[in-house]
Parts: C-alpha cells; structure tokens; sequence
C-alpha cells in the first residue's frame, strides 16, 4: 500500500489566540505536529469577509455574534501541508468546544470558549481548496504543485 499523499487544508489562528499573543506557540504546535507552512498572512476581516467566509453558518443563531468575534482583532489565515492534511488537523485541534477538546489539542490548550475557539480548520477537501483561494491568491500559491 503506498504511503498516504501530502494534502493542503486551511487554518485561522483566530481573534482571542492573536489577542492573547498566542499565534507563535499555536504555530510551532501545529510544526510539531508535522504540518509544514506554506503560506501565512495576517488581516482582520471585515464584516462582509467574515459573512461570505462563514456563509454556510448564516441561519445559525451564532452567527452574529461569530461574526462580530471574527472582525474584533487579527487573524492569521495558514496554509498546512501534510499527509491526509484536512483530518489530521481536525484531530490536531480537536472539538469545536475547547472543554470537550481531546488533552493535549490547540483548543483545549489555548481557547477560551466554543466561540472564541483560537484556530478554524477546514473540514473537507473541497472546503480546504474554496477556503485556501479566499484567502491566498494563486501567485501565493506558485511552486506548491497541483491542487
Ligand atoms: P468547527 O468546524 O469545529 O470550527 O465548528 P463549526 O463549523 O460547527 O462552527 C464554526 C464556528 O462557529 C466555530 F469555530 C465557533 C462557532 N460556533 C459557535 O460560536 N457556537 C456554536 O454553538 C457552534 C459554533
């Protein structure tokens, strides 16, 4: 059986991890892990970006308040390669609430609450290319491969 392929997905250190000066330990928690960086940058969203990132979650009765958690400070959007990137990272951050995060996962580490959860993961392939593209253009991109 060949070895598993090495994948991209897209992560967020989000608002309370860049607040709470918590981006470099998240960072080298995520290196630690296996996941090579190959592309970062910092932006803080606006309120439209923060609706159309999170469209999917628009009928949710959280929605408002992620959004006005999403646009109250920095994020720093992160594309991950590994073998089967998008689970492994799943597992890497573990469940959505940091008190029910797995020991040892950058949630139960780092966040402060189900909102104000420190990092996104995307949660599918198809999620990982459509997220990696709102945030990175393509000349970002260049030299990594296909994908
Ligand atoms: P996850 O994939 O673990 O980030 O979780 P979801 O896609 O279910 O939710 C996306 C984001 O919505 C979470 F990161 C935080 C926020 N959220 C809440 O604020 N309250 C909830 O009850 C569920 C999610």
């Amino acid at each position: 059986m060949s070895a598993t392929p090495a994948s991209r997905t897209l992560a967020i250190i989000k608002p309370d991890a860049t607040g709470n000066a918590l981006a470099g330990k998240i960072l080298a928690h995520l290196e630690e892990a296996g996941f090579r960086l190959r592309a970062l940058r910092m932006t803080t969203l606006t309120r439209s970006q923060a609706r159309a990132f999170y469209a999917v979650h628009r009928e949710r009765p959280f929605h408002d308040s992620l959004v006005a958690f999403m646009t109250s400070g920095p994020c720093i959007p992160l594309v991950l390669e590994a073998p089967g990137a998008v689970g492994r990272l799943r597992d890497a951050i573990g469940a959505t609430d940091p008190a029910e995060a797995a020991a040892g996962t950058v949630r139960r580490l780092y966040a402060e609450s189900k909102e104000r959860n420190a990092v996104h993961a995307s949660d599918s392939d198809e999620n990982a290319r459509r997220e990696i593209a709102f945030f990175f253009s393509r000349a970002d991109l260049l030299g990594m491969g296909p994908q």
